[in-house]
């Protein structure tokens, strides 16, 4: 150790560090079906990490803030140090929390387990404790603009394998809603990959009470059609008033969902105490969270049942590590986000997790496109229903410099809603 470090007049534990120095941080931006952002680290031996800082429609702003604010702070630290360098981008920066801060922290974090994983020779998923199961749970997404066009998708997501499936309709009087697809016969996708690259962000509309008419019928409909045992899952995204939600979820106790996700804008915690008084609907909240404050309430009081925190909009495994821990012991149990505006870093990293942790609950699984997974080459595998992280040394995931290249970055927001009125509703 330096004297300059002995007297803390450094930041920076360089020195020590040797062939285990950061020695490059580069931060990658490609838009193979969609824009991903990528931090990769190198060490002074040459062991590279990767970590996922794709932020939806927000991406260079993690991008500028990696690049001009935390980069030159990880040159010459000291890879190994996980938790140090965790606490010190956390801490030092004065200003805490946010999803933009909180995504590049993710990437650190995540490249460091990587690198510190390959050290090891071992998957990641080992230096986490080691597998708590074979394999991981996962549902699909499945939606239909009528009934027939949702048996079909919920009929082709089980024989891909899916043995959980998440169900989204168009609702009568509606024109375009979240999660349906544009052309369901071509393979019943709804999400947007390749995501909408338009100049302004595109325009839905949305009337909650027809919305709230209409779902119930929907799963009374697909119960009958596929029976009790599959399991069924729908995403409110946002949209409902606390006392909305808990109708809806009353609605729906019939239908035994395995659970109802974001049925409010949930920065309110306290809102899901009148959700949680009137249904035995699970819920699934915190894809939009960043941090375990947001959690603090919902695991707390019980008021949830799912924790859909992302590895990469949370600070990491490091930190959503210990969001599952704080929730164990109130049985609850772990739905990490994965959609497709999740990386294949970002999505492997969630796998590692998933199958150490002991409370996981299932995973999202929207599946990327040729493009994105050529330019990620990953280990991990989908087979019969569950998902498995591989047993590569660290991550396993390759980020191909030359494909990447031909798919530059374009300007693509996430849609918005307008009630019938013309206000602003949440999307
Ligand atoms: O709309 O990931 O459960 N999944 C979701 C996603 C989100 C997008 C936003 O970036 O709600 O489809
Ligand atoms: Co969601």
């Amino acid at each position: 150790m330096s004297s300059a470090d002995q007297t803390g007049s450094t930041t920076t534990p360089t020195s020590s560090a040797g062939g285990t120095a950061i020695a490059r941080a580069e931060v990658l931006v490609t838009s193979p079906d969609r824009n991903f952002v990528t931090l990769r680290l190198t060490t002074a031996d040459g062991v590279v990490g990767l970590g996922d800082a794709t932020l939806n429609g927000r991406e260079l702003s993690v991008v500028s803030y990696l690049q001009d604010h935390v980069v030159p702070l990880l040159i010459g630290r000291d890879a190994h140090r996980i938790e140090d360098t965790w606490q010190f981008l956390y801490r030092s920066a004065y200003w805490r929390r946010g999803p933009v801060t909180m995504a590049a922290i993710a990437a650190v974090d995540v490249a460091l387990w990587d690198i510190k994983a390959k050290l090891a020779g071992m998957p990641l998923y080992q230096l986490l404790g080691g597998a708590s199961r074979n394999g991981l749970l996962a549902y699909g997404h499945a939606s239909g603009r009528d009934l027939p066009e949702l048996f079909d998708s919920i009929r082709k997501h089980r024989e891909q394998g899916f043995r959980a499936i998440r169900v989204q309709t168009s609702v009568p009087g509606i024109d375009s809603v979240y999660g349906v697809a544009a052309q369901p016969s071509t393979g019943g996708r709804y999400d947007y990959e390749p995501a909408q690259r338009t100049a302004l962000p595109a325009e839905e509309d949305w009337d909650t009470r027809a919305y709230l008419r209409h779902i119930p019928t929907v799963f009374e409909a697909v119960r009958s059609e596929f029976g009790p045992e599959l399991p069924l899952l729908h995403d409110g995204h946002h949209r409902m008033t606390p006392i909305q939600a808990a109708r809806l979820g009353k609605d729906l106790e019939p239908y035994d969902l395995f659970w109802l996700e974001d049925c409010t804008p949930a920065e309110n915690q306290e809102a899901l105490r009148l959700v949680r008084q009137h249904t035995t609907t699970p819920l699934a909240i915190g894809e939009v969270f960043n941090t375990v404050w947001d959690y603090q309430t919902l695991v707390r009081e019980q008021l949830i049942d799912y924790v859909r925190g992302a590895v990469t909009h949370t600070g990491g495994i490091t930190a959503l590590r210990r969001i599952f821990d704080f929730a164990a012991q109130y049985q609850i149990k772990s739905g990490i986000h994965g959609p497709t505006d999740i990386s294949p870093v970002g999505m492997a990293a969630a796998l590692h997790l998933d199958l150490a942790i002991h409370n996981f609950g299932i995973q999202e699984y929207m599946q990327h496109g040729a493009r994105t997974d050529e330019t990620f080459r990953s280990t991990f595998t989908f087979v019969d229903g569950f998902l498995h992280p591989g047993d590569e040394p660290g991550l396993g995931v390759l980020y191909d410099d030359d494909v990447a290249a031909r798919y530059p970055y374009q300007q693509a927001y996430l849609p918005f809603n307008r009630l019938k009125d013309g206000t602003v509703h949440d999307w």
